[in-house]
């Protein structure tokens, strides 16, 4: 049965101060409140006939290269204006804090964005990758780009070729993201399933646990029945095998969390 509160409760505050490995996995709407867009929302501009499930695929980049490139290059530029939220500096706050007293706080993420790096928390793994690197679809080589020179805020108007790799002049260049259908990075994966296995609380954050298999890791948590908590406005796919659910924006439940732990 789970429990749900718009709150942190005593039960999960008292699970949350006597935490000492903590496993968090986050979702895009940890950065929501950034005002970076979640996955479910409508797309706007050149891709508002679009879904991001639909510009996410191997398929739609070699359909329209310079559709799915440009749509990178803008999320690029919006991430860089924006800044980590409450939520993030909570658990990079709540991760010092554990590692004073020998303990740890593993952040792991489906974000490409850096907000909880930029927050000053270390991340142990990206599942889906990084928007900010790109490599050749060809020959893998990894390629350094300048900034894009979008307005972060306003989808541009036309959209721009992916560049060509200096490196085999064969290929173009692509993020160095997971699309679907592409297998997660295999350390990450692994090292959040390690993590997952050994804390003795386990946070599920912004993540509407549709998107496999990032979405089977908290269930990991149930081979010790170490306590699952999650944190979301709304429900998920994960709700029903959650020990708790707390209702509510990210930034505030985690700022009171992290209260509860010290
Ligand atoms: C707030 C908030 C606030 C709002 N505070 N919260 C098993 C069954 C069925 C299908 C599959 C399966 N296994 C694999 C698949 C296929 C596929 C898949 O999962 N499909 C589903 C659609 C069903 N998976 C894959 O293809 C994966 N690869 C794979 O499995 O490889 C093995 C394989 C290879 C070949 C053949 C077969 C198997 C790869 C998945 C890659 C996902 N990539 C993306 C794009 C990354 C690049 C980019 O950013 O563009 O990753 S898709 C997108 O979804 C992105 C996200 O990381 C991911 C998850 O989304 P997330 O974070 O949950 O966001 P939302 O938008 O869904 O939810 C936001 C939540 O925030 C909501 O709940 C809000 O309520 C909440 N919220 N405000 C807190 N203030």
């Amino acid at each position: 049965m789970v429990k749900e509160a718009e709150q942190i409760t005593d039960d999960v505050a008292e699970l949350v101060a006597s935490a000492h490995r903590v496993a968090v996995l986050t979702g895009a709407g940890i950065s929501a409140e950034s005002g970076v867009p979640t996955f479910r929302e409508a797309q706007t501009g050149l891709w508002e006939r679009f879904s991001a499930e639909d510009l996410a695929t191997v398929e739609a980049f070699e359909n329209d290269p310079a559709l799915v490139w440009t749509w990178y290059r803008w999320r690029q530029s919006l991430i860089q204006a924006v800044e980590p939220n409450p939520g993030h500096s909570a658990l990079a706050d709540w991760q010092a804090q554990l590692r004073a007293r020998q303990g740890e706080l593993s952040i792991v993420t489906q974000n490409v964005d850096d907000l909880h790096e930029r927050a000053g928390a270390e991340v142990l793994g990206h599942l889906h990758g990084s928007i900010f690197t790109h490599r050749c679809v060809e020959c893998a080589e990894p390629a350094e780009l300048p900034a894009p020179q979008y307005n972060g805020f306003e989808p541009p108007s036309d959209s721009e070729q992916p560049p060509a790799c200096l490196a085999c002049a064969h290929g173009v260049l692509r993020p160095n993201v997971v699309w679907f259908g592409e297998m997660l990075p295999a350390e990450a994966f692994e090292d959040a399933s390690a993590a997952i296995r050994s804390a003795d609380l386990v946070l599920v954050v912004g993540t509407s646990g549709i998107v496999q298999p990032a979405a089977s890791l908290p269930l990991l948590a149930m081979e010790r029945r170490t306590p699952l908590v999650e944190v979301n406005p709304e429900p998920t796919e994960l709700t029903e095998v959650m020990d708790y659910s707390l209702r509510g924006p990210s930034g505030t439940l985690l700022a009171q969390m992290v209260q509860a732990s010290r």
